[in-house]
């Protein structure tokens, strides 16, 4: 994003796609930890458009293997175009999740947009999970864990949500900090040519490697790029606040200097923060973290200098 740019807040208080209660309250506590005040601070201009609530689609037929889907898909319809417009007014859409499902909508309603300036869209997932399940392969029924499959265009989702909605290209995503990958998902990563950074790939190359190498992909192209923050791609020892911990997660630092660099690029033109469960937190601990992290992405320094010479 650029600096001084306008900012969107997006609220999506879903946790159906979840298989737990909780998310719903995540735009709350990311609103009590701060966020609009915080974006403020650095000079944002901050529209905050409240929190979606959509009715259920009676139209989508319920289906084995999606749980919950009418009102998953209700709620993507929903954030689809509100993210849409936003980006389209010339704003950075940050949706405030919101289980990770909501993301089906908001990298659908960003292709739809990079569509419409001829440009190529990214997508740099964070997160312990690949999300790449769908109603065929999940374990769960759980559609939070089935955002990427989609908007990577999986035959699957064809009768569920829009058929004719532009597509994510494989080659463009790119999964960091993953460490928890189901069988199928296993498959259907390898078979996609996802690239995906996970955490041995952290703790062998550093963090701020990997990232250099996706940011340069993203120029080359001159692509706009969606970051998907998931609670827990950072380690549940730093952010409790989640229903799915798996251990050995990013750190503090790891997850800072991502934030930092992607403010450096220029090239963020999205936001999601998804999956944080206030019910499950720590006294606020993991909603302030997640503000402190949004706040690095949009340009908060720890001095007023370069981290690196030119
Ligand atoms: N892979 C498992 C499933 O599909 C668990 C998915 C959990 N997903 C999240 N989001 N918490 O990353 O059911
Ligand atoms: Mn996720
Ligand atoms: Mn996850
Ligand atoms: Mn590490």
């Amino acid at each position: 994003m650029q600096d001084n740019a306008s900012v969107t807040l997006i609220g999506v208080p879903l946790e159906e796609g979840s298989g737990r209660g909780g998310c719903s309250m995540g735009p709350a506590a990311l609103r009590i930890a701060g966020i609009a005040a915080t974006l403020t601070e650095l000079g944002y201009r901050i529209t905050d458009r409240g929190d979606l609530r959509p009715a259920p689609a009676e139209d989508l037929a319920p289906m084995a293997g999606a749980k919950n889907l009418q009102t998953v898909g209700a709620f993507c319809r929903a954030i689809e175009q509100a993210t849409f417009e936003a980006a389209a007014q010339g704003s950075v859409p940050v949706l405030l999740g919101g289980d990770h499902s909501l993301s089906m909508g908001s990298v659908s309603g960003m292709a739809r947009y990079a569509r419409t300036l001829g440009r190529p869209l990214f997508v740099l997932w964070l997160d312990a999970h690949a999300d790449f399940n769908s109603p065929e392969t999940s374990p769960s029924g759980n559609m939070h864990g089935m955002p990427v499959a989609y908007f990577c265009g999986q035959a699957e989702f064809a009768p569920i949500l829009d058929a004719a909605r532009p597509l994510v290209d494989t080659t463009r995503v790119y999964q960091v900090g993953i460490r928890s990958v189901d069988v199928e998902e296993r498959r259907l990563i390898a078979k996609h040519n996802v690239t995906v950074f996970d955490m041995r790939a952290i703790d062998e190359e550093g963090i701020g490697s990997i990232v250099r190498r996706i940011l340069s992909h993203v120029e080359n192209e001159d692509g706009l790029l969606h970051v998907s923050l998931d609670v827990d791609f950072l380690d549940p020892d730093v952010a409790p606040g989640v229903g799915t911990t798996v251990p050995g997660g990013a750190t503090f630092r790891e997850a800072h200097l991502i934030m930092e660099m992607l403010h450096d690029s220029k090239r963020v033109s999205a936001l999601d923060i998804v999956e944080l469960n206030p019910f499950l937190d720590d006294r606020g601990r993991s909603a302030r973290i997640m503000v402190d992290l949004a706040s690095s992405l949009f340009g908060k320094k720890i001095l007023d200098r370069p981290t690196r010479p030119a």
